[in-house]
């Protein structure tokens, strides 16, 4: 994936960018329960409030 904002370019499938009104998924396998978070990593965006957490029973 060729991320053309960061002009980065990578693999890793626990890391989407997602174009203004696009969709991407993330497939999460989780193995034991718990809260897990997750947040967008580009700056300012975490501050921002762009976080969020999957609850796992
Ligand atoms: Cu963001």
């Amino acid at each position: 994936m060729r991320d053309e904002a960061l002009g980065t370019e990578h693999d890793e499938p626990h890391i989407a960018h997602v174009a203004p009104g696009g969709m991407e998924e993330i497939v999460w396998r989780f193995n034991r329960a718990g809260q897990f978070d997750y947040a967008c990593l580009i700056a300012g965006h975490f501050e921002a409030g762009m976080v969020g957490a999957v609850t796992v029973r």
